[in-house]
């Protein structure tokens, strides 16, 4: 009997899902088409570049989904189903706060953690969870209601429950079992057909069109599964150029002749689908709704917590630059804040502490003794740096594809307290511990520079390596 392990699982889910979404979501396709192209035609013109960042078997399957439950409950289950494909809870984001873009929600996202895991398929998804007592969002009132109504329902079955710790314990299932699981867990994040009870839903989008998403209906589902494309530009004149609406905005990093950072996302607004509604007096209508929409990414190289910090200050200057000028020309103030503040070349990024790669001692070396920094290491031409990929996701850009896709921003008191939801409440919730992503990308890079000093025959360097703000409160 064929014994399908955690990451061909994983590999057949995300395929799964796909082929669901795409059902579901014609537009989905259409990106996905546009995205084949132009990863195809980067290929064509520079295969090394192209691929730098990943093999173009990886880059063309790379796909992030996202989801969004109400409970700690719930939140357990979706870790114990994603474990079975061998997705970690890594990072932790806080999108509350008191901006007219902030959300009730607290957020992880489950991925594999080992760079031969990633390199096997690295699907992931971005899962909030809605944080019903937060009195900047809920009243008491209301606070009660949510809770009764999110303790009714159940996301997932026992059964694929119960596959789903099967094939975490055994490390994969067998074939016939592993279809059964696939199939239930593929239908868990299908949009259902239930009635919505429209009242119910319209009192909480209010307050908050995510609220309703989460808290309104009686299942979760996927809210966009997002392919990776290596020319997001390119990607996004050529859809525009089909006639799709995309928003007015890159999100991230912007386009320059320097090292891609991080990451660079855009989505094409949420289009109205039917959907039944039961009306107060109990009679079942078509209305609509609109929660889906689609999302590329390009992704980039990852950031010390030096490089984060970094980052994080140029986007406040972009904010303070860009303030009262027109949308069309933020894009040209990104470019001078990264000229003006970002190393240009690969090499300088690692040599400056901001950038994660892995190092390997070149091929033909100066002659003399060798430095004893990392800095002159590479200056100097001794070592070699291969970028690591930012392999996570930033709340400013996720509040900002979240944003772009409501039509209404919502209500919420600044005045009032918020409840503590930290890193430690969602690992508590998930019983699991949460992955810090910077320590991971930093033990990955130091593995590979104690190799290199140790063939170079020289004494280790240890390079800093510091935990994310989010995570290590
Ligand atoms: C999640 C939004 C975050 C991203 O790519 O930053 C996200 C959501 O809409 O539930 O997916
Ligand atoms: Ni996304």
């Amino acid at each position: 009997m064929t014994f399908l392990a955690g990451h061909q699982l994983r590999a057949a889910f995300a395929r799964s899902l796909s082929d669901m979404y795409g059902r579901e979501v014609p537009a989905y396709t259409t990106l996905v088409d546009v995205a084949t192209e132009v990863n195809a035609s980067c290929l064509a013109g520079d295969p090394d570049t192209a691929q730098r960042l990943g093999s173009i078997d990886r880059v063309t399957a790379e796909r992030h989904g996202a989801i969004r439950v109400g409970t700690a409950t719930e939140l357990r289950q979706v870790a114990q189903l994603f474990a079975a494909f061998g997705m970690h809870p890594v990072g932790y984001y806080d999108l509350r706060g008191e901006d007219a873009s902030s959300l009730p929600v607290v957020s992880t996202a489950f991925r594999p953690v080992e760079a031969e895991e990633l390199a096997r398929n690295p699907f992931r998804v971005f899962t909030s969870c809605l944080v019903t007592d937060d009195r900047r969002y809920f009243s008491p009132e209301l606070t009660t209601e949510l809770d009764a109504f999110l303790a009714r329902r159940q996301l997932f079955s026992p059964e694929v429950l119960e596959l789903a710790a099967r094939a975490e314990a055994d490390g994969g299932l067998v074939e016939p079992e592993a279809v059964r699981f696939l199939e239930l867990a593929t239908r868990a994040f299908e949009l259902s057909s239930e009635p919505v009870d429209r009242a119910w839903y319209e009192r909480l989008a209010e307050i908050s069109a995510v609220a309703a998403d989460i808290g309104g209906v009686t299942s979760t589902h996927i809210n966009h599964l997002t392919p990776r494309v290596l020319d997001i530009d390119d990607l996004y004149a050529r859809m525009s150029a089909r006639g799709i609406t995309m928003i007015d905005e890159i999100q991230g990093p912007p386009r320059w002749e320097g090292p891609e950072v991080l990451l660079r996302q855009t989505s094409f607004k949420a289009l109205a689908e039917p959907r039944r509604m039961r009306e107060p007096d109990g009679t079942v209508a078509t209305g609509s709704l609109r929660v889906r929409f689609g999302e590329v990414e390009a992704r980039g190289i990852a950031l010390t917590r030096a490089g984060r910090d970094r980052y994080d200050e140029l986007i406040i200057e972009v904010d303070r630059r860009a303030g009262g000028v027109p949308v069309s020309q933020r894009h040209a103030i990104k470019q001078q804040v990264w000229r003006e503040s970002m190393p240009a070349t690969d090499l300088e990024l690692a040599a400056s502490g901001l950038g994660w790669f892995t190092y390997r001692p070149a091929a033909t070396r100066p002659s003399g003794p060798a430095p004893g920094t990392l800095a002159d290491l590479l200056r100097q031409g001794w070592l070699l740096a291969d970028p690591i990929v930012y392999e996570d996701f930033l709340p400013r850009s996720a509040a900002g594809i979240f944003a772009s896709n409501l039509d209404d921003p919502g209500r919420r008191d600044a005045d009032l307290a918020g409840v503590d939801r930290g890193p430690d409440w969602v690992a508590e919730a998930i019983g699991r511990d949460l992955v810090d992503p910077l320590l991971r990308y930093g033990a990955q890079s130091q593995a590979s520079l104690d190799a290199a000093t140790r063939i170079l025959g020289i004494p280790p360097i240890s390079q800093p390596i510091e935990p994310s703000h989010e995570v290590s409160r």
